[in-house]
C-alpha cells in the first residue's frame, strides 16, 4: 500500500486497517487504498469529535410557529389559492423530488423501500408504483408529465434503476425520470475507527437526507431544473403513501405568503407522540425532534387549548429553486445515530452484531430551514395525507398505511 495511504491511517488513528492487508488480493488492495485517499478522515473525525457534545436546546430561544390550517379554509379562499398553483403546474414549472436513499432497516425489507409490495383494495401495488400512480393522474388532471427525481444513495442505486426498468417505470414518461445519488460517509465504531466490510472495503453509508443540497449541485439536477424552468419543487419521503405532492394549494399559499420554503403538518395526537415538531428557534423555522423538546414544552397550550407545539412534521416540503442554488455549499449539523452494522473482523472473520455497536453521521434537511426567516405551514388532516411505512408491525407500518390508504381510496 502506498506510503500516503499508510500515512493518513496513521495520522487519523486508523492504523488498525494495516492488520487487514495480508488478507486482501492486490486488487482489494488497490480499492482500499483509492479509498482512503478519498475519504475526509480530517472531517470526519471532527464529525465524530461534534456529535459527542450534543448542543444543549436552550428553551428560552424557542417559540410557536404560525401555521395556516386546511380546514378551517372557505372554498372561495382554496379556490383562489389553488389557481395561483394550477398555474405553476400547468406551466411546467412543478417538478417532484423523492427522497429515497435511506435504508428502511426499521422494515426489515432488503432492497430499497420503494420497491415494498403492500396488499392494498386495488391489489398488490409497490410503493414506488403508488407515488407513480399520483404522478399519472396529476399528468391527466394538469395535462402535463411532471418531471420526477428520486435521490437514492449508493447502496440502493443500481437496484432501485433496476426495479423501475424492469416494471418499466408503471409506464410513466421514462424521459422525465432521472436519478441522482447523495453522498456517504464511513460507520464509526464507538472507538471512533472504520470498520472494513465484507468487500473488504471501508464501510460506509448514506449521509443522511440533508444530503440533498450538495447531491442536488453535484449530480446536474439543479442544472435540469434551471433549463426546464422549473420554479417549484416538491420534496417528500419515500414512504407516505398518502403523500399530496401535487399540491397547487400548498403552491398557491407559499406564493401569497411570499415564502421560498412550505411544510406540511398533522395535530400532534399527544403531548408524547414521538415525532419532529414545526416551530421557530432564535426566530427561524425549525423542526425539533420529540427527543429534544422539553417535557413542558410538549405539554403547553395555547389559549383555545391547542398544543402550541402540535404540528408535527410529515417530511413534506415545497421548495422555489432558489432555495437549492442558495444553499448548495451549506454545511449542515451532524446528528449521529447508534446503529448495528456487520463487519470483518482482524481475524477476517464476518461478524453480525447483536447490539448497536457503530455511529451513522446524516444531515436532516430541514436543519437548513433555520436559513429562512419564515416558512408557510400547511396543517392537512393525517388521514388524506400522512401513512408512512416505517416499522415492520405496530404504527406506521405496512398494515396501518393500507388500513389508512383503502379508506382514502374508496
Ligand atoms: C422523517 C423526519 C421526521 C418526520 C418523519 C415523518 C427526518 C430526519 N426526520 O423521519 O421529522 O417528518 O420523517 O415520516 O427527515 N433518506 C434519504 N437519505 C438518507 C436518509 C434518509 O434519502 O441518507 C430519506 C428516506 O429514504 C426517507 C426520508 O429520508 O424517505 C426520511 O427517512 P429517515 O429515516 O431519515 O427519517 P424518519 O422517517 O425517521
Amino acid at each position: 500500500m502506498k506510503e500516503k495511504a499508510v500515512q493518513i491511517l496513521k495520522q487519523y488513528s486508523q492504523e488498525h486497517i494495516l492488520k487487514y492487508l495480508p488478507y486482501l488480493t492486490q486488487e482489494e488492495q488497490d480499492n482500499l487504498e483509492s479509498q482512503i485517499l478519498r475519504i475526509n478522515f480530517e472531517e470526519l473525525k471532527k464529525i465524530y469529535e461534534f456529535t459527542k457534545c450534543k448542543p444543549l436546546m436552550q428553551e428560552k430561544l424557542i417559540e410557536h410557529i404560525e401555521y395556516t390550517d386546511k380546514s378551517k379554509l372557505s372554498k372561495e379562499r382554496k379556490e383562489e389559492l389553488e389557481q395561483i398553483g394550477r398555474e405553476i403546474i400547468c406551466s411546467g414549472k412543478y417538478a417532484v423530488i423523492t427522497m429515497a436513499g435511506g435504508q428502511g432497516s426499521r422494515l426489515g425489507h432488503q432492497g430499497p423501500k420503494g420497491t415494498y409490495e403492500l396488499n392494498t383494495k386495488n391489489g398488490k401495488k409497490y410503493i414506488f408504483e403508488i407515488i407513480i400512480d399520483t404522478l399519472k393522474k396529476a399528468q391527466k388532471e394538469y395535462n402535463i408529465t411532471i418531471p420526477w427525481y428520486v435521490m437514492t444513495s449508493n447502496e440502493n442505486h443500481e437496484d432501485t434503476i433496476k426495479f423501475l426498468e424492469e416494471h418499466n417505470y408503471f409506464e410513466y414518461d421514462k424521459s422525465e425520470i432521472k436519478f441522482f445519488k447523495q453522498g456517504e460517509l464511513p460507520l464509526l465504531n464507538t472507538e471512533g475507527k472504520v470498520i472494513i466490510d465484507k468487500d473488504k472495503k471501508i464501510k460506509e453509508a448514506a449521509d443522511g437526507n440533508g444530503g440533498i443540497y450538495e447531491a442536488i449541485a453535484r449530480s446536474g439536477v439543479l442544472e435540469d431544473l434551471k433549463s426546464k424552468d422549473i420554479e417549484w419543487i416538491f420534496i417528500s419521503n419515500v414512504d407516505n403513501i398518502l403523500s399530496n405532492f401535487v399540491d397547487p394549494l400548498l403552491v398557491g399559499l407559499t406564493i401569497e405568503q411570499n415564502q421560498k420554503i412550505a411544510g406540511k403538518s398533522v395535530a400532534k395526537t399527544n403531548p408524547k407522540e414521538k415525532v419532529g415538531v414545526f416551530c421557530k428557534m432564535n426566530g427561524s423555522p425549525k423542526i425539533i425532534e420529540y427527543i429534544d423538546l422539553p417535557e413542558k414544552m410538549a405539554e403547553q397550550r395555547d389559549e383555545n387549548g391547542e398544543l402550541l407545539y402540535g404540528e408535527v412534521n410529515i417530511a413534506n416540503y415545497l421548495f422555489h429553486r432558489s432555495v437549492f442554488e442558495n444553499l448548495a455549499d451549506i454545511k449542515l449539523p451532524y446528528h449521529a445515530a447508534f446503529k448495528k452494522s456487520a463487519y470483518l473482523n482482524e481475524d477476517g472473520k464476518y461478524i453480525e452484531p447483536e447490539e448497536p455497536n457503530v455511529y451513522k453521521f446524516e444531515t436532516f434537511i430541514f436543519d437548513a430551514f433555520t436559513r429562512y426567516d419564515n416558512m408557510t405551514i400547511l396543517r392537512v388532516k393525517r388521514e388524506d395525507e400522512f401513512a408512512p411505512v416505517k416499522n415492520k408491525e405496530g404504527n406506521d407500518s405496512p398494515e396501518t398505511a393500507v388500513a389508512l390508504y383503502n379508506a382514502k381510496n374508496t
